[in-house]
């Protein structure tokens, strides 16, 4: 397999540090052992544990004020999946890329795929995108897309849906993600139940086009671009376009998008129980929708969604919803962001697989408060670094990604091949 990390770097690297690992792990092992955990069973599952990583997370994003490009960006989609099987590579937790449509459309489908499976990458979900006005576009999303009043441009958004749905069924995708960033920003100025009643109507026409082995996943966002109403602004009207649209079409949980302080993790295991619960958008955020790094915020919140996750598969083993990362890097490297954040994801997933269930489960019907608490937070506090550090040795990773990418000189080495192009300042999230 291609990989773009010198493989003698990085047994060099690991080998400075596996006594430690090895040590750390053992004596992990040994106080899982007195609560009858086998560290085996845990190591396995974190082995198996991955995550997507979004094309468009490996450029630098920006904001509406500033963007500030960091060195050797990658200036199409070959040398997105170039970084991404860095990611993969030291991470050993991301061997699927989400794509999104036209900002990665390739020119010949078969090319991207071979590309990607020279260096064992996959297609995760496809991104639709009528939330911008493409060059030479008939008409305008303006004042929105699925849900706009005029029939011709929804129908443009339904064709570029269908579009993104054969594309990707050409590169091996089984998802289609749809965002639209469809609403209002003033009182009066969108008809609530007439917009919605268009994007039911425009969605089951996408879904009528879905091949059957495929998901349609609908995300949800409280606000920005629209600044009053948005047509798919919470888990209600995602559950409820679902629900009417077809046993395939299920809700997307974006962390970033919701007002500050609602429970997530009860949105969770709301859309989980009716079993509308398909898939996951990870990231952090103080505010709004900040996009920043999984678990540098609020990694309890993380543990706490894969509490319920973990839950769930306990009763439903077969559940796997969509992972991804949805990330904006304004500050730092992009790889190096990706890297550490689907680290963070598969730590929370970890500590989840550390709960009592049994003692937990006792503790809430005996209306135990302290304990019930207590039990998940004694996995919580458990430093579970050792099983993902060998983790990723055990599969051919780095035990310290960051560290190790540092060590290869990668970034020095694709800002000399990426000449930057002073024209692509500007503004705006990619
Ligand atoms: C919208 C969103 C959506 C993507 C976009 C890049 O905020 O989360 O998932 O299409 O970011
Ligand atoms: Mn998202």
């Amino acid at each position: 397999m291609k990989q773009l990390i010198d493989q003698n770097l990085l047994q060099e690297h690991n080998a400075k540090q596996e006594a430690a690992v090895t040590s750390d792990y053992n004596a992990l092992a040994e106080k899982l052992d007195r609560s009858s955990v086998k560290i085996d069973t845990i190591l396995e599952q974190a082995k198996q544990f991955t995550v997507a990583v979004p094309s468009w997370g490996v450029g630098t994003g920006g904001t509406r004020f500033a963007r500030f490009p960091g060195l050797g960006e990658p200036r199409n989609i070959f040398e997105k999946l170039d970084d991404c099987s860095v990611i993969q590579l030291l991470s050993q937790a991301t061997p699927a890329v989400s794509l999104h449509i036209p900002w990665d459309r390739p020119n010949d489908p078969n090319e991207l795929r071979q590309y990607a499976e020279q260096y064992g990458l996959h297609f995760d979900a496809m991104n639709s995108n009528t939330f911008q006005d493409q060059i030479g576009q008939e008409e305008s999303y303006k004042f929105g897309s699925l849900t706009h009043t005029n029939k011709a441009v929804r129908e443009q958004a339904i064709a570029h849906n269908i579009d993104v749905v054969e594309l990707g069924q050409k590169l091996g995708s089984k998802a289609l993600t749809v965002w639209v960033g469809d609403g209002s920003n003033f009182p009066g100025q969108q008809h609530f139940k007439n917009s919605f009643t268009h994007y039911l109507e425009s969605i089951k026409e996408v879904y009528n086009n879905l091949p059957d082995d495929w998901n349609m996943l609908l995300e949800h966002k409280i606000f920005e671009p629209a600044f009053y109403s948005t047509v798919i602004q919470d888990w209600g009207s995602s559950y409820l376009a679902a629900k009417e649209t077809g046993e395939r079409c299920l809700s997307l949980v974006d962390l970033g998008h919701h007002a500050p302080n609602v429970n997530i993790e009860m949105i969770v295991s709301r859309l989980a129980q009716f079993g509308k619960l398909g898939g996951f958008h990870f990231n952090d955020s103080k505010y709004g929708d900040d996009d920043l790094d999984s678990g540098s915020i609020n990694p309890y919140q993380l543990f706490l969604i894969f509490n319920e996750l973990t839950d769930i598969r306990s009763q439903d083993p077969a559940y796997s919803p969509f992972y991804m990362l949805d990330q904006s890097h304004n500050v730092t490297d992009p790889v190096e962001s990706l890297m550490y954040s689907a680290a963070e994801v598969q730590r929370a997933f970890v500590k989840s697989l550390l709960v009592d269930r049994q003692a937990l489960a006792q503790y809430q019907e005996a209306n135990d408060p302290m304990m019930a608490q207590a039990s998940l937070k004694q996995a919580y506090n458990l430093d579970v670094e050792p099983i993902l550090q060998m983790a990723r040795l055990q599969t051919g990773g780095a035990i310290d990604p960051v560290g190790c990418y540092r060590a290869s000189g990668y970034r020095a080495a694709v800002a000399k091949s990426r000449p930057a192009d002073p024209t692509k300042t500007g503004s705006g999230i990619v």
